[in-house]
């Protein structure tokens, strides 16, 4: 969003006695320098017209504001520009003799919502939605938000609004007080007829919402909201900085007059400014958004239209699978090769969806449609309209190139064929059938219907029609699409093994299994390593690593315990134990039996015992992702180390305000990491040699952010 001239950022025009200021800063209206005084100076000139009654403040496009111009807290926290605080603008509108009327469609977020509660009146149509969702970046909203939403909706909402961070429906704003009235139609035209006709129709002393209330502590049950939010974030165990300072911000309107509240609210916002909390989360949210661009496939490239798919496998993955495309409308055949299994796929989406509906997710009529959208079968009928295949069988590269070649005869030419292989070769598997250029790699990550990552592994022959394609339908799917070359495990399940290889070895040399969990959880994992294993089940990778046996170095260290435990039949959760055992209600346990057999692995292998702490487990375990990260980075089979980053963030339960792995090293610092590695290396050899871009990057003094800007 460049800086424009005022002129072209914010316009004004009059409807008879209306005053109309329309912003005009695509796509989404932020409050880039010029937007925030553009419209100051339309209110200001208003002010002045005698022939102007009231003003409508309006969004041009899809939106009213979205809020801030995030790309500006950058700038903003490394110095570059000055933060100016946007309430004195905001107590001009607020103090404007002319009623203001903001007309909302699409969403007035953070900034957006601010400015609109500054206004006299807010009116939407019925699709616009209003949040403060500057959580979601670290950040508390900043321009008077944890003020003014108190006044106008009660703290209990707007704690729900700034502490959750997830938007409300025009319907909900409108019973919470937010805004004043829904305007009939659907588009921006129609809002702002609706917006002109009800500002002419005001008449009398319009109240300003700072003076709704000087202090809002009589509101009823507000201190028991207050106390709940924080209950509510103290058993989520984790802390992080905005959710709490939101509810300090908010309580400042139970304790303290509107001008000290904004004081209060300043404070905090700096802080959370400046956290790496926040920025690790803002390089998330514009990441997010950057792994969809793709160099070299422009937006001309044509899309295949996807109007029918099929999937081969109705186990848990293909069932999944199945489902992501009903959820997005698209018809689906699901093949197996039993009735039994056909049956079992089938009860197993039901349940699925009946779970929802008991949720309240969506309606029992919603379901049946769902379900009516899926056709299952037992033979190939039909497949030959579909416009993607998705192959879901047994990982194992014979049987996927039976069922490749066996598409082959079937699919239509246009037809993509998609494999949700999570390890195997995707150009050995395109090279079963004549057209490789219409095979691609679609790995989801379990549960498919829930996981929002989608690997897309590029094969040397994959058209850029199926490439553009792919990742326009992970849009759809819901999913975050990030594509990826194909290498062992592609970019995930390549750095997961590092990982998950230091865990083990950290147990055999001492570390308790729980505690490695731990670390990992206090950093911000979502899970440990050792519980994930449990979860995924020990026994996928085990078969893995049989299958690859051929491929490992003599002499070289190999995490010994783990296949123990699964020649054992200890596969995890599934068999009742793993690397912990579990009870009925799947609650995990230490095991004596683990200790044992970790025990003796260490005697036979000579591995010294001694106590290992928190850090040298975080470091050991991340540290490994981060230089395998970099091999990745630099052998190509990423396109920037952003990608890793939503990867991670979408796949693997990295915590989102650390960034993800390759962010989370640039906040270390490069040179810091490639030291740490190289003591590793000191000690424990072969595995931690430094990655060649790792040491590049540190002895110049760069980071991976440095690195993606190259690329640009
Ligand atoms: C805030 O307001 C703090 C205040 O309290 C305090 C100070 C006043 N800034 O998501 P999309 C870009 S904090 C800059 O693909 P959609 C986005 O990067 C802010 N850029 O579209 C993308 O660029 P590109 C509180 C922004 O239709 C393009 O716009 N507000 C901003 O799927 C299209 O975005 C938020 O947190 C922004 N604020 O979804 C809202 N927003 O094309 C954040 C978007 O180059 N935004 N861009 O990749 C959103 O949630 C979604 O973008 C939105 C549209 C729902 C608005």
């Amino acid at each position: 969003m460049a800086e424009a001239g005022t002129q072209e950022l914010v316009s004004f025009a009059k409807q008879g006695s209306v005053g109309v200021i329309t912003i005009n800063n695509p796509p989404v209206n932020a409050l880039s320098p010029g937007v925030p005084e553009g419209i100051l100076k339309f209110v200001k000139d208003a002010a002045l017209d005698a022939s102007i009654k009231a003003v409508v403040l309006i969004g041009g496009g899809r939106t009213f504001i979205a809020g801030a111009d995030i790309r500006e807290f950058g700038k903003m926290t490394s110095g570059k520009r000055e933060r100016l605080s946007m309430n004195p603008t905001l107590a001009t509108l607020e103090d404007s003799p002319k009623p203001i009327v903001a007309a909302i469609h699409g969403t007035a977020f953070g900034g957006g919502l601010e400015f609109a509660m500054s206004c006299q009146y807010r009116v939407a149509i019925a699709s616009a939605q209003v949040g403060q969702p500057e959580v979601k970046l670290g950040l508390i909203p900043g321009a008077g938000g944890t003020q003014r939403l108190p006044r106008l909706a009660g703290v209990a909402k707007a704690l729900d609004m700034c502490v959750g961070g997830d938007p409300i429906s025009a319907k909900d704003a409108l019973a919470s007080g937010v805004i004043d009235s829904i305007v009939d139609g659907t588009s921006g035209d129609d809002l702002l007829a609706g917006a002109v006709k009800f500002a002419e129709a005001l008449t009398g002393p319009h109240t300003r919402t700072r003076d709704k209330s000087a202090k809002l502590s009589d509101q009823a049950g507000s201190a028991a909201a207050i106390s709940a939010a924080r209950e509510a974030l103290k058993k989520k165990g984790r802390v992080l900085i905005a959710p709490a300072a939101a509810i300090d911000a908010i309580e400042a309107t139970t304790r303290k007059s509107f001008d000290e509240g904004l004081k209060v609210e300043a404070e905090l916002f700096q802080k959370c400014l400046f956290s790496d909390q926040s920025k690790g989360l803002i390089h998330a949210f514009f990441g997010e958004r950057a792994v969809s661009k793709i160099p070299g496939i422009g937006k001309d490239v044509p899309l295949i239209p996807i109007k029918r798919a099929a999937v081969i496998g109705a186990g848990t993955m293909g069932g999944g699978i199945a489902m992501n495309y009903v959820n997005a409308g698209i018809p689906v055949l699901i093949k197996e090769t039993s009735q039994e299994l056909l049956d079992k796929g089938l009860a197993t989406i039901k349940k699925n969806y009946a779970n929802s509906v008991k949720k309240g997710r969506f309606s029992q009529e919603e379901m049946d449609r769902r379900m009516a959208l899926i056709t299952p079968t037992l033979t190939y009928d039909g497949f030959e309209q579909a416009d993607i295949v998705a192959e879901a069988v047994f990982e194992g590269m014979e049987l996927k190139k039976k069922v490749f070649a066996e598409l082959d005869k079937i699919a239509k030419p246009t037809a993509i064929l998609a494999s949700n292989t999570s390890t195997l070769n995707i150009d050995e598997i395109a090279s079963a059938t004549s057209r490789p250029q219409q095979v691609i790699g679609h790995h989801y990550f379990s549960p498919a219907n829930v996981m929002r990552l989608l690997e897309i592994v590029r094969g040397k022959a994959s058209s850029p029609e199926v490439i553009a394609t792919s990742m326009d339908l992970s849009r759809k799917l819901k999913k975050v699409g990030v594509l990826v070359g194909n290498c062992r495990g592609f970019v995930g399940n390549r750095m997961f093994g590092p990982y998950r290889r230091e865990a083990q070895f950290l147990v055999e040399e001492g570390a308790a299994v729980d505690a490695v969990d731990a670390a990992l959880y206090e950093y911000g994992m979502a899970m440990g390593p050792l519980a994930t294993g449990d979860l995924a089940g020990l026994d996928v990778g085990w078969r893995i690593r049989k299958e690859y046996k051929h491929t490992e170095v003599a002499g070289v260290r190999y995490p010994e315990a783990e296949d123990r435990l699964c020649e054992l039949g200890r596969y995890g959760q599934k068999t009742g134990a793993g690397w912990y055992k579990y009870d009925e209600n799947r609650q995990r346990h230490l095991d004596p039996e683990v200790d044992r057999i970790v025990l003796e692995v260490a005697k036979e292998r000579g591995i010294p015992r001694r106590p290992i702490d928190a850090r040298e487990i975080v470091d050991r375990c991340i540290y490994a992702l981060v230089n395998e990260g970099a091999r990745i980075l630099e052998e190509g089979f990423a396109l920037r180390a952003v990608d890793i980053d939503i990867i991670y963030l979408n796949g693997y339960g990295f915590p989102a305000w650390r960034g993800g792995p390759m962010w989370y090293a640039d906040t270390v610092g490069l040179k810091n990491v490639y030291e740490r590695v190289g003591e590793f290396h000191q000690a424990h050899g072969y595995h931690w040699e430094p990655a060649p871009l790792l040491q590049q990057l540190a002895k110049e003094g760069k980071s991976f952010a440095d690195w993606d800007k190259g690329r640009e």
